[in-house]
């Protein structure tokens, strides 16, 4: 049976990390199937708006959680999104695998404090392959 991932990474947070979220769905797709592959689109439309097409990204959202098997999360640009998705998959008891670049930010001591995360902290691009790698094999 494939591996379910739910790859995290901001979107209302801010765009400017999205073709390196592509990179990181692309190389886990190897390793299984990526259930949020949107995440990492160069090209998404921003502007839509509505609470209820919010609604259905909620519920949508909360559905892969609950059937994915691990959640990578790419946390170098805040979002309270992907805070919020982590919280919820740590309710849920799933693994999840926490990327930031340490040369561009500081993670949340709301993250960095709590055991439960797998953090992985890396300066180079490379880096986050490799440990991808080690979690997988
Ligand atoms: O607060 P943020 O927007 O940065 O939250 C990003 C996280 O929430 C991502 O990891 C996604 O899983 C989830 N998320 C947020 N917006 C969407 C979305 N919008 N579609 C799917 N998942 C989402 C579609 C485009 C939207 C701007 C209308």
């Amino acid at each position: 049976m494939d591996k379910k991932f739910y790859f995290a990474g901001s979107i209302r947070g801010g765009r400017v990390d999205a073709a390196l979220y592509r990179r990181i769905i692309d190389y886990l797709q190897q390793f299984g199937k990526v259930l949020t592959e949107h995440v990492g689109s160069t090209n998404l439309n921003l502007k839509e708006q509505g609470r209820s097409k919010d609604a259905m990204i909620y519920d949508q959202d909360t559905a892969w959680l609950r059937e994915c098997d691990v959640v990578v999360a790419e946390c170098t640009c805040p979002s309270l999104g992907v805070g919020y998705e982590l919280a919820f998959a740590e309710k849920l008891g799933k693994p999840c695998h926490i990327f930031y670049d340490k040369t561009k930010t500081q993670l949340s001591a709301m993250l960095t404090g709590n055991p439960y995360f797998h953090i992985h902290p890396y300066e180079t691009e490379e880096e986050v392959f490799e440990i991808l790698l080690k979690i997988e094999d």
